[in-house]
């Protein structure tokens, strides 16, 4: 899929990027600094739901480096979970979303936002 590490490195890196953007629209309302339109919320958390299924196959075998520790090949297995826990949180995440609740996105993106901090203490680089 990936001609060569960059590319793949490329390629987590972008998917985090939007995916962070999108998760941060969510987050401005959350906090109160945006207002709260339901059909926005519900959109970025699609969108945030589908990209959070892509990076992982960008962490093959040889792609080491970027700002992944060495950690995510060593113990691949902490991190396949770390990454399926993030995805179930962003999962729950958009089904709030899409319910339009403000309360249960509040509570959802808490939860999603704690599976980030997660994996980027146990296996991103300062
Ligand atoms: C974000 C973002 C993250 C997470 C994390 C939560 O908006 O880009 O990586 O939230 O900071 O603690």
């Amino acid at each position: 899929q990936f001609k060569n590490s960059e590319k793949a490195i490329s390629y987590r890196q972008s998917v985090f990027n939007v995916m962070g953007n999108h998760f941060g629209q969510i987050g401005a309302v959350v906090k109160g600094e945006a207002p709260f339109n339901k059909d926005e919320v519900a959109k970025n958390a699609a969108i945030v739901a589908t990209l959070s299924t892509l990076p992982w196959q960008a962490f093959g075998p040889g792609t080491e480096g970027g700002k992944a520790r060495a950690d995510i090949w060593s113990d691949n297995a902490k991190f396949k979970a770390a990454s399926e826990k993030m995805q179930l949180a962003v999962s729950n995440l958009n089904t709030a979303a899409q319910s339009g609740d403000l309360e249960s996105i509040k509570k959802a993106f808490g939860a999603a936002g704690a599976t980030c901090k997660g994996c980027h203490d146990d296996f991103k680089k300062k």
